[in-house]
């Protein structure tokens, strides 16, 4: 092993011991003994040869020894257990300006925060902020780096994409050319995560270049990557792909119909077009032994041609929404109109940024009838979550606004910890002064799948529990789901007649869409659950009613449709049911 690369070891052994929080002398030798190799004029291998290390300045018996190992063998033991005794994450965010040593250690202790993806979000719900030795600069800097490092990986939360094809799209609507302009690909199915944006515009042939020289003039382009006739691909600026293709207007509707995906709904269908005597291609729908294709303006019209009612983007997933079309037994999906109040939303009652009394006024005014208020329980410290005292005085609280915002209604919820062994963190005496209760794992993310599974079971049977908030834990991009046996959780959920959330975070989307379609058929209810922190983080309930969309929800098995007097009925039949 050369120089170089011991000199890499020494400096990331001093690292480790300062995020293990050892003996700060300990770490200080290695960066010395880092340099001292660093200035070194002889050759190593010659050095450690004559046994000649120990005389270098600062470098003890102990070190010296290391070195040779590292020279000799190009491992070290030492290291790679030191390597293994902290997470990963944890090494990574070394990489991350304004992350040293000691603050690593900092968020690992205090908040738990594992991985580059937790930092993010701890970031975001302010958790940085008012840890010692940070504060709200230190939050955006790091935010800001790992904003960066992102840009150069392979997918991107939905915001992102949407934000930026919304603003693409607003650049290219100023081309009076364009007849129709859409975005399709996983964006317009709205899945959770996306590699890259899908445009598709229609046009006469002869203004083709000149469109096509317009987008790919788009002011936030960093690299330009393909340019023809019908096919133009960017890079921009955030890092994130954007394909543009050009089509005759008669050929929109098929063409928006390839594009949207997904390739597994395409290849069903295809096959069904081929069974029906037709062939389906993005350019045309042809009837066997014919040059010329069906006309279809509209997508609608290609499935009636192919014996089906419309299927939403958001169900082309091959999950059996082609059977479904068949039979005409789609869903009429949830739409916004029919969301009637929020549910799970903290104040700075706990960790949120605004009061109870300004996230309540913000659901009023955008049309909402009431608010799910539901702040952390005593177990979330790092969360600040509420005692019974401080309990009180939200509720007191609570019916005071009542008071002043009628007919608008402040729900009391709370979104309880789930302790390990499956018991919640408060009496049945105060949960039974609740309206709701959602209850949430937050902590011991690594209990086996069947511990796991015993302990989120266990709180779902609690007659006093209304909801499972996030049910898998998982960070998009971020964190992995913990394990879990979910089939067990939504059998459980649909025994006792919970509800289970489907956060509305664009960082969780947690019911994963995929169980959400399992938990539909199960007769299991949602709750579209901003899981908001600031008044910004209500608008997410539209992430969550779109993932709702995509697991087939209509209206009647969504929470957020029911009237306040229809919900406390919910409310009560389920605590009555579960005794
Ligand atoms: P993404 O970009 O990974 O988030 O997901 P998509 O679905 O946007 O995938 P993308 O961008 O590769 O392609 C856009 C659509 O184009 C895709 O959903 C279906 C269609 N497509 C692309 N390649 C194929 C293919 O090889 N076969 C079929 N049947 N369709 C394709
Ligand atoms: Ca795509
Ligand atoms: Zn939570």
């Amino acid at each position: 092993m050369d120089k170089k690369a011991i000199t890499k070891i020494l400096e990331e052994i001093g690292k480790l011991l300062e995020i293990k929080g050892e003996n700060p002398f300990k770490a200080r030798a290695y960066y010395n003994a880092a340099r001292q190799l660093e200035m070194l004029q002889q050759d190593l291998t010659l050095l450690v040869k004559e046994g000649r290390i120990r005389e270098l300045k600062g470098i003890g018996e102990a070190l010296a020894k290391k070195i040779e190992t590292l020279v000799t063998t190009g491992t070290l033991p030492y290291y790679e257990n030191l390597k293994a005794s902290v997470p990963e994450g944890l090494l990574e965010m070394l990489t991350i300006p304004g992350m040293g040593p000691k603050k690593i250690k900092t968020v690992y202790e205090k908040l738990g925060v594992t991985t580059i993806g937790e930092l993010e979000y701890a970031c975001l719900e302010n958790r940085l902020r008012d840890l010692p030795g940070f504060g709200l600069k230190t939050q955006e800097k790091i935010l800001k780096g790992i904003e960066l490092r992102k840009k150069y990986k392979a997918r991107f939360h939905l915001p992102v994409a949407l934000e930026e094809a919304e603003k693409i799209l607003r650049y290219l609507k100023k081309r009076p050319e364009i007849i129709r302009l859409e975005v399709a690909g996983s964006l317009r199915r709205k899945n959770e995560t996306i590699k890259d944006i899908d445009i598709l515009l229609s046009c006469s042939d002869e203004h083709r270049e000149a469109v096509t020289d317009h987008f790919i003039n788009y002011p936030e382009v960093d690299a330009v990557t393909a340019k023809g006739e019908t096919k133009s691909s960017i890079v921009l600026t955030s890092g994130l792909a954007c394909d543009l293709r050009i089509v005759r207007d008669n050929q929109f509707a098929f063409a928006l119909q390839y594009f949207t995906g997904s390739k597994e709904h395409n290849t069903a269908l295809r096959h069904r077009a081929k069974k029906l005597g037709f062939t389906l291609n993005e350019y045309g729908l042809f009837p066997h032994n014919q040059e010329n294709s069906l006309l279809c303006n509209k997508e609608s019209e290609i499935y009636r041609h192919l014996g089906l009612s419309f299927i939403a983007p958001e169900l082309r997933e091959n999950y059996g929404e082609i059977e479904a079309a068949e039979n005409n037994q789609l869903p009429e999906l949830i739409e916004e109109d029919d969301l009637l109040g929020l549910f799970h939303v903290h104040s700075s009652f706990s960790d949120g940024s605004n009061s109870i009394e300004e996230m309540a006024r913000y659901c009023k005014n955008s049309g909402f009838h009431y608010i799910g208020i539901c702040d952390h329980s005593k177990a979330a410290y790092y969360a600040n979550g509420l005692t019974e005292e401080r309990l009180k005085l939200q509720h007191e609280e609570i019916d005071r606004l009542n008071e002043i915002l009628k007919p608008f209604v402040i729900l009391k919820g709370i979104e309880a910890d789930i302790l390990p062994d499956g018991s919640l963190d408060f009496d049945d005496a105060t949960l039974a002064t609740f309206d709701f209760v959602i209850v949430s794992v937050h902590s011991s993310f690594n209990l086996s799948e069947e511990e796991m599974t015993n302990r989120i079971c266990k709180a779902l049977r609690h007659p006093l529990v209304s909801m499972l908030g996030h049910p898998t834990g998982r960070l998009l991009l971020g964190r992995e789901p913990y394990a879990v046996n979910m089939e067990k959780i939504l059998e459980t959920a649909a025994q006792f007649n919970k509800i289970i959330e489907i956060n509305a975070n664009p960082y969780r989307l947690d019911l994963d869409w995929r169980w959400g379609i399992k938990a539909n058929a199960l007769g299991i209810k949602t709750a579209i659950n901003p899981d908001a922190h600031s008044l910004e983080g209500l608008n997410d309930f539209k992430f969550g009613l779109a993932i709702a969309r995509k697991s087939w929800y209509s209206k009647k098995g969504v929470l957020n449709s029911f009237t306040i007097e229809e919900l406390k009925s919910f409310f009560d039949l389920q605590r009555n049911s579960s005794r």
